[in-house]
C-alpha cells in the first residue's frame, strides 16, 4: 500500500474506531465474557485468586489466601506446589505429545518440542545440577539466547527449588557479574555462543570475563549452540550436552512452599545498583497464569501463541515460559531479529505456523510502521485473532495501525500494562468484555485494585491526572529486593504508606474510568506550571506523517521551569530540515496546546533505547542539559548517543 494511502486508512480509522466494543463473535467463544467478574472480584478479592489458584496442581491445599502485613504480603499460605510440575508433569497424561515450543532459530533451522521431550530435558538437567551440588535455596545464574535450553534451565531451577536469576543474553561481562555476585550463585549456565542479526553474540566470552570475578561460582555449564571455538577452563567448564545426554530421566519435582522463592530477576533502577526482584511460587504461578489465560483468551488446543519478548525480561518469564506452559500452550520461540535475512521475518512465521495470538511491545511496532505494509502485506496474516502489546504507551496510531495492517481490521488489541516487580500483567482489557480504546490500558485487572492519586494521596478522580498507585497487593507481585528489604520500602513505599504501593508511573482516569498510562513519573514534565507528560507530546509527534518515533523530555529552563526538546526521526522518505520543524511545533499546538509546543527539536536517525526497547530519557535528558551522560550500559545503541550529542550542540550553547 502507497504510504499516503497508509496514511489516509489510519487517520480514517482513528476517526471511525475511538472506542470499539468486543466482535460478538470473539465474545461468544471468550473463556470470559460477563462483566459479573469484576464486581465478584471486587467484593471478594480473595474468593477469586483462590478460584484461579485451584487451576493449579498443589501437592497440598493451602489455609489462607492472603496474610497482609503491609508492606509485605503473603499468598497460599501452607499450600505446597512446584512450578515445573504444574508447567510440565500435570500435562503428560492427556497432552504430553502436545507442542510446547515450535523453536526457530535464526540461521533458519527449527526444532519441534513436546511437553513429553521439554518434561525429559528438564529431568536429565535437574540430574546435572543436582550432582553439581544445587540443592533448593541455591542460586543459579542462566545467561543464553533464546534456545530451548533456556526454558529448560529455567524450569530444571525450578524442579529443584533452586531460585534462578536469567540475565539477559544481551547484556555485558560487567553486567552478568554484578548480577551472579549479587545473588550468590553457585552454577552458571551458558553457551559458546548466541545469534544476533547474522552474527555471532560471544556468550562464553563474556561468560569468562564475568566468572573471573565471580568467588561463588564453582561451575559454568556450557551449551554448544553456534559450535565455535571457545576458551575452556577444565574441572569449571562443563558440556551441557553430554551431560544432559548421560543423566538419567526421572527427577521428582520438589515440593515448594507457595512462598519459597522461584526466581531473582535484575532490573536496573534510575539510578544505582541492579534491583534483585524476588518472586515467590504460588502466587506468582496463580497470577501468571490466570492472566494468560483470560486476557490472551487462551485455547490451548488450538491457539499458536506467540510472545516476541526475550525470556531475558520479564515479560519472557512470565508470558513465554510459567504462564502459557502452565497453561499447557503450544507457543512460538524464535531466537533471532525480526529483520533477518529481512524484514518480513516474523510475518513469514505467523503465516508459515498460523500463529493466533501475538504479543509485542510498541518499539517493535513503530518499527514495523517504519518498515512500511509491503512486509506484513506479503504474508497471510488470517490466522491471527488476538493481538497484544506492553512494555510502553503505545499511541492511538501506532494502536490502529497493529490492529489494521497486522489483525487485519478485525482482531481486539489488549494494551497490558505491568512491570518486572508486579509479575504479572495489572491493568488490561479483557478481549471478551472490554470496550477499547487505542491508546488506554482501560481496567484493573479481576482482583487488582488500582487508583491515581495526586502528591498528598487522594484520589483524583474521574477526569483527572497524578500518580498510579496499586491499593492492594495481587498474588503474582514481588516479595522484596533481594537482600535489601529496606530498598523496597523505601522505592515502593516510601511515597504513600506501606498499604500503597507506588510503581512510579503517571497516569490519567477519563470520564469512564479508564486507566490512561503515561510512563515512568520521571518522564513528566512541568512547563509554565503545567504538567505535561512526555508522552502526550510524543504522541502528538507521531500523529505527524513525517515522523516515525520521537523522543521528548524537559529541559531547566529559567524562565519557563523546563523547556520542552523533542527528538524525532523521520519517516524513511523525509527530510528532516526547518519546514518540518515548523511544522510539528504547530501540530503539537494544534494537538495538544501551545504550551506543549517543542522549543527545540533535533532530528536523528534513531533513539536511544534499552535492550528491551524502551526509550532512554533520561539520557535524551543529559543531552538537552549539556551534561555527562548518566550509566548507559543498559543501552542497546550506544553510538546513537554521539551523533544526537553533535546535533544538540547548539541547544546548550543558546542560553549560557
Ligand atoms: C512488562 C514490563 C515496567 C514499566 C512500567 C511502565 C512501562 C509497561 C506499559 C507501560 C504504558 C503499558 N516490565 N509500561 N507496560 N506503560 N502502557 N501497557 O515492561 O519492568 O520492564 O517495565 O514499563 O512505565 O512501569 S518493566
Amino acid at each position: 500500500m502507497a504510504e499516503k494511502d497508509v496514511e489516509r486508512t489510519i487517520e480514517a480509522l482513528l476517526e471511525e474506531r475511538r472506542t470499539f466494543d468486543p466482535p460478538a463473535e470473539f465474545a461468544a467463544q471468550a473463556n470470559l465474557n460477563d462483566a459479573a467478574v469484576y464486581t465478584q472480584a471486587e467484593k471478594d478479592a480473595d474468593a477469586w485468586w483462590a478460584a484461579e489458584a485451584e487451576h493449579l496442581d498443589w501437592f497440598e491445599p493451602w489455609e489462607t489466601v492472603l496474610e497482609w502485613t503491609p508492606p509485605h504480603h503473603k499468598w497460599f499460605i501452607g499450600g505446597k506446589l512446584n512450578a515445573a510440575h504444574n508447567c510440565l508433569d500435570r500435562h503428560l497424561d492427556q497432552n504430553g505429545d502436545r507442542v510446547a515450543y515450535h523453536w526457530i532459530g535464526e540461521p533458519g533451522e527449527t526444532r519441534t518440542i513436546t511437553y513429553s521431550d521439554l518434561h525429559t530435558e528438564v529431568c536429565r538437567l535437574a540430574n546435572v545440577l543436582n550432582d553439581l551440588g544445587v540443592r533448593k535455596g541455591d542460586r543459579v545464574a542462566i545467561y543464553l539466547p533464546m534456545i530451548p535450553e533456556l526454558p529448560a534451565a529455567m524450569l530444571a531451577c525450578a524442579r529443584i527449588g533452586a531460585p534462578h536469576s536469567v540475565v539477559f543474553g544481551g547484556f555485558s561481562a560487567e553486567s552478568l557479574r554484578d548480577r551472579i555476585n549479587d545473588a550468590e550463585c553457585k552454577v552458571l549456565i551458558t553457551a559458546d555462543g548466541g545469534y544476533r542479526r547474522g552474527q555471532v553474540v560471544p556468550l562464553k566470552q563474556n561468560a569468562d570475563e564475568a566468572v573471573a570475578g565471580c568467588p561463588s561460582i564453582d561451575h559454568v555449564l556450557v551449551v554448544k549452540r553456534t559450535n565455535e571455538d571457545v576458551a575452556w577452563t577444565d574441572g569449571r567448564d562443563l558440556d551441557y550436552g553430554e551431560l544432559v545426554a548421560a543423566a538419567g530421566a526421572d527427577f521428582p519435582a520438589h515440593p515448594m512452599d507457595a512462598e519459597d522463592m522461584l526466581y531473582i530477576l535484575y532490573t536496573s533502577g534510575t539510578t544505582g545498583k541492579p534491583k534483585g526482584i524476588v518472586h515467590t511460587t504460588g502466587g506468582y504461578m496463580t497470577g501468571v497464569s490466570s492472566t494468560h489465560r483470560n486476557i490472551f483468551d487462551l485455547k490451548p488446543e488450538t491457539d499458536v501463541y506467540w510472545c516476541a519478548a526475550d525470556i531475558g525480561w520479564v515479560t519472557g518469564h512470565s508470558y513465554i515460559v510459567y504462564g502459557p506452559l502452565a497453561n499447557g500452550a503450544t507457543s512460538i520461540l524464535y531466537e533471532g531479529a525480526p529483520d533477518f535475512p529481512d524484514k518480513d521475518r516474523w510475518w513469514s512465521i505467523v503465516e508459515e505456523y498460523g500463529v493466533t495470538i501475538l504479543y509485542t511491545a510498541p518499539t517493535a511496532i513503530r518499527t514495523f510502521m517504519k518498515w512500511g505494509t509491503d512486509y506484513p502485506g506479503k504474508h497471510d496474516l488470517s490466522s491471527l485473532r488476538l493481538l497484544g502489546t506492553v512494555g510502553e504507551p503505545i499511541n492511538p496510531e501506532a494502536w490502529v495501525w497493529y490492529q489494521e495492517f497486522i489483525g487485519g481490521g478485525k482482531t481486539p488489541v489488549v494494551d497490558t500494562w505491568w512491570q518486572t516487580e508486579t509479575g504479572a500483567i495489572m491493568i488490561t482489557p479483557l478481549p471478551g468484555i472490554t470496550k477499547l480504546k487505542p491508546g488506554s490500558g482501560t481496567t484493573p485487572y479481576p482482583g487488582t485494585f488500582a487508583d491515581v492519586v495526586d502528591e498528598q494521596g487522594n484520589s483524583v478522580g474521574r477526569g483527572g491526572g497524578g500518580y498510579l498507585v496499586l491499593k492492594r497487593p495481587a498474588p503474582a507481585m514481588f516479595r522484596t529486593i533481594f537482600g535489601d528489604d529496606q530498598r523496597y520500602r523505601d522505592t515502593y513505599f516510601a511515597k504513600y504508606g506501606n498499604e500503597t504501593y507506588f510503581p512510579g508511573d503517571g497516569a490519567k482516569l477519563d470520564e469512564d474510568g479508564y486507566f490512561w498510562l503515561l510512563g515512568r513519573v520521571d518522564d513528566v514534565m512541568n512547563v509554565a506550571g503545567h504538567r505535561i507528560s512526555t508522552y502526550e507530546v510524543e504522541s502528538a509527534l507521531v500523529d505527524h506523517k513525517g515522523v516515525a518515533e520521537a523522543a521528548v523530555v524537559g529541559r531547566k529552563d529559567p524562565r519557563e521551569g523546563e523547556s520542552i526538546v523533542a527528538f524525532v526521526t523521520p519517516k524513511a522518505s523525509v527530510d528532516g530540515n526547518d519546514e518540518l520543524m515548523r511544522d510539528l511545533r504547530e501540530h503539537v499546538a494544534r494537538v495538544i496546546g501551545k504550551i506543549a509546543r517543542p522549543q527545540s527539536i533535533v532530528f536523528t536517525d534513531d533513539l536511544p533505547k534499552t535492550r528491551s526497547g524502551k526509550i532512554m530519557r533520561r539520557l535524551l535528558r543529559d543531552v538537552a542539559e549539556g551534561r555527562e551522560l548518566g550509566d548507559v550500559t543498559t543501552l542497546q545503541n550506544a553510538p546513537i548517543l554521539d551523533e544526537i550529542r553533535t546535533k544538540a550542540e547548539g541547544l546548550t550553547g543558546g542560553d549560557e
